[in-house]
């Protein structure tokens, strides 16, 4: 006779079963999660998520880099409640709009940066991306320049997964899928000093990375290249930060080649890097900027494109539709909500305080842990961070292919109430922008206890 399960036990198990028979999750090895069982999350407050065993794991990852104000706000409960209540759902396309929507678009143009007054809304940063390559079209069309088409992505960049966001981006192993790739899109390499630097000073390679897309821009003709799409910190391709030398480089052959700059904030927007946008952190000068995530805390989905004066001059100016749009375009409950998120932000002061406050200790703390063996470079801007994971110290080599090391440092992680992310064997985090600092000692101690384990493992496993 099998022993009674606790009430616990025997719901996560219903729930495994549930999961394993019928959900087909994103980015999954579908056959690993069937043998595992996937971990389920019932309830979140704070920077703390619980599984459905009760126990509680501090979230560095903020769900998917997204949840910026925390878990549990009741402000923005109340917010879809009273919206859903009222309004739950009308359109913007043929001459409506609703009080959410468009005091939100108000709302954004107030803490974007100066020359951004005019949103696009969307239900992700997918249909953000799509919609900005949809804008640059439209934008040349206007301005009469039809043969500008080229838009140029960069290696391990990622905009999403739509049609369009994988051809864009840079991700190898979507391309390896079959991803349909588009003609006119073309990649150039990316802002990695420390894989790609070598023998460079960090300022020399960040010129030198800038200047392979005036490379790509001259051998596709000026006349030709519509735009530069770019994340201001690849986050997906494992938290690349480019050397300081790198975004004015882009502005300049930007501006002296008549190409659109788009920066793809759907992770750094919203306070993440310690300003509003990390086009801001970097003196970016884009032409759009793509945002969700962190647009609404991640409470309910919803992105933007928030577009330039001068492309809206552009747009405005035809006499024509603009023929694009989604049926959840300023969704009212989710406009309502990520307001709502936007006020938090403003009035707890909390993308000031990454700035000045806890932003600095985090970088104190994870800083640290480049003493590790394991660790190649440590390097964070904000609350955003990553870590190489190397097998010399010294030369900065990589570990074999499969030999899966960074997964297994997350694991030890997540094993110790932290939740991370691996992108290989770069540890990311980013967790939310409230978390304090005795957390921010929780993370980075279960990351320094996990580095050793992980340390011993290896050691086990080559028999050292
Ligand atoms: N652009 C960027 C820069 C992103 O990071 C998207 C666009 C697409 O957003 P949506 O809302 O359509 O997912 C993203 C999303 C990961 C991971 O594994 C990152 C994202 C999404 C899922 C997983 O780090 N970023």
């Amino acid at each position: 006779m099998p022993l009674p399960l606790k009430d616990s036990d025997s719901r996560t198990q219903i729930w495994k079963d549930q999961d394993r028979k019928h959900y087909l999750h994103p980015f999954t090895n579908y056959k690993a999660l069937s043998d595992r069982g996937s971990k389920i999350i019932t309830r979140g407050d704070g920077v703390y998520i619980w599984d459905s065993d009760g126990t509680r794991i501090l979230d560095g990852m903020s769900g998917l880099w997204c949840v910026n104000v925390g878990y549990g706000r009741q402000e923005l409960v109340q917010a879809a409640a009273t919206q859903l209540e009222e309004l739950p759902y009308y359109n913007s396309f043929f001459g409506t709009a609703t009080p959410p929507s468009v005091e939100l678009a108000e709302l954004i143009a107030e803490v974007a940066p100066e020359g951004f007054n005019r949103a696009f809304f969307t239900g992700s940063g997918s249909e953000s991306i799509d919609t900005a390559l949809r804008i640059i079209r439209r934008y040349w069309q206007v301005e009469g320049e039809t043969s500008k088409r080229f838009v140029i992505g960069r290696n391990r960049a990622y905009h999403g997964s739509s049609i369009a966001g994988v051809g864009l981006g840079g991700m190898a192993k979507m391309h390896q899928q079959g991803a349909m790739n588009m003609p006119d899109f073309e990649r150039i390499g990316e802002p990695d000093w420390y894989r790609r630097g070598q023998g460079m000073s960090p300022h020399e390679f960040g010129l030198l990375a800038a200047q392979e897309l005036e490379t790509k821009i001259v051998e596709l003709g000026r006349e030709n290249v519509a735009a530069f799409v770019a994340e201001p910190i690849q986050g997906a391709g494992g938290v690349i930060i480019p050397p300081d030398s790198y975004w004015p480089e882009v502005n300049r052959i930007c501006k002296q080649y008549d190409v659109l700059l788009v920066a793809d904030e759907v992770i750094t927007g919203f306070g993440r890097t310690g300003r509003w946008f990390a086009s801001e952190y970097f003196g970016i000068q884009p032409d759009l900027i793509t945002v969700a995530k962190g647009l609404s805390s991640g409470y309910l989905p919803i992105g933007a494109v928030l577009v330039s004066d001068r492309v809206t001059n552009a747009l405005t100016s035809a006499d024509d539709d603009f023929t694009h749009g989604f049926t959840y375009s300023g969704h009212p409950a989710c406009c309502a909500v990520a307001a709502e998120n936007i006020r938090i932000l403003q009035r707890e002061h909390i993308v000031e305080r990454v700035q000045e406050e806890i932003g600095p200790y985090f970088a104190e703390r994870w800083l640290e842990l480049a003493d590790h063996e394991l660790v190649g470079e440590a390097r964070c801007a904000g609350l955003v961070a990553g870590m190489e994971l190397v097998s010399d110290k010294a030369t900065g080599a990589a570990f074999e292919p499969g030999q899966n090391v960074g997964a297994a440092c997350r694991d030890f992680c997540v094993d110790g109430g932290v939740m991370l992310r691996a992108v290989g064997d770069i540890v990311v985090a980013a967790p939310p922008l409230v978390i304090g600092e005795s957390e921010v000692d929780q993370l980075v101690d279960c990351l320094r206890k996990s580095l050793d384990l992980t340390k011993q493992s290896l050691c086990k496993r080559t028999n050292k």
